[in-house]
């Protein structure tokens, strides 16, 4: 467990957005924290460790609210994103990414965070949005120069909305790689294969090892 992951959940126990704001920004500020460490370690586990119980009526009204207050740290990290990647990583590569929740995937968490990772590593992405309407995307891909699409899928359920997106998206554009990842993949990672994606990736060192292929 990260250092600073307990004092950060106190706060956000209390829903105080304002302070955990400058809790984050501050430890930025001063090169206390880095955003791959901050994100994977602090930001992750504190959505990742809320258990649905059916006592908490609260429960679902906790859930939005972490939800936003992650978001909005998030959205406050991007100048930080922007000098790590200049100052830290160093590559910048002329692909652009863009990063997809299939239509009735709401979770967008994991998207918007590898959206960053996918920036720290070069790429010129774009988090598109959760719930992503599926014939609008394809209109916007005839006329956009995508490298990859990368899809995060949380409920299982979107594994089968995502094989028949993938498939429309290979009929709409055939050079374009479909990139899988996120916790609908937990223990079947092959099942990539089944839904037509080129590739299954689960970490920042997995965009960093496809960032250094595609700078050779
Ligand atoms: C927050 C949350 C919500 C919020 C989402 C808000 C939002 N704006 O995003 C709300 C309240 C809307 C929600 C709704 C639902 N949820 Co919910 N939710 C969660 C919760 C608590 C956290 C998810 C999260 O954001 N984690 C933080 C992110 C950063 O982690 P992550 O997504 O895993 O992403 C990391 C990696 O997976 C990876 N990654 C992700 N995508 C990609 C893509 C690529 C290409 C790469 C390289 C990597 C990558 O990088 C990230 C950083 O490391 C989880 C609990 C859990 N244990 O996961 C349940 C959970 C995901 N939800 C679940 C369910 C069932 C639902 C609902 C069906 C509940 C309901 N009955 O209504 C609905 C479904 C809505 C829908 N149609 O999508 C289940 C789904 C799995 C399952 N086994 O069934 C979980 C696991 C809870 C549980 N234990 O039951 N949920």
């Amino acid at each position: 467990m990260h250092q600073y992951y307990s004092e950060f959940m106190n706060i956000i126990e209390t829903e105080n957005r304002e302070a955990l704001l400058n809790l984050i920004l501050s430890k930025l500020k001063n090169e206390e924290i880095d955003i791959l460490t901050l994100y994977t370690q602090i930001l992750a586990p504190s959505l990742n460790s809320m258990l649905p119980s059916e006592k908490d009526k609260a429960f679902i009204w906790r859930e939005h609210v972490r939800s936003s207050i992650i978001r909005t740290i998030i959205e406050n990290c991007y100048p930080y994103v922007i000098k790590e990647r200049d100052e830290k990583y160093g590559l910048k590569l002329n692909k652009k990414v863009a990063i997809v929740c299939p239509s009735e995937e709401y979770h967008e968490i994991g998207a918007r965070m590898i959206t960053d990772f996918f920036t720290l590593a070069g790429y010129d992405a774009t988090f598109v949005g959760s719930n992503t309407p599926r014939d609008e995307f394809l209109d916007a891909l005839s006329v956009l120069d995508i490298a990859y699409i990368a899809l995060s899928l949380s409920n299982p359920y979107s594994l089968i909305t995502a094989r028949k997106t993938i498939e429309k998206i290979k009929q709409t554009d055939s050079k374009v790689k479909i990139l899988v990842g996120g916790s609908a993949f937990k223990n079947k990672e092959h099942a990539y294969k089944e839904l037509g994606a080129d590739m299954y990736l689960s970490s920042f060192e997995d965009i960093r090892k496809l960032a250094e292929e595609d700078s050779k």
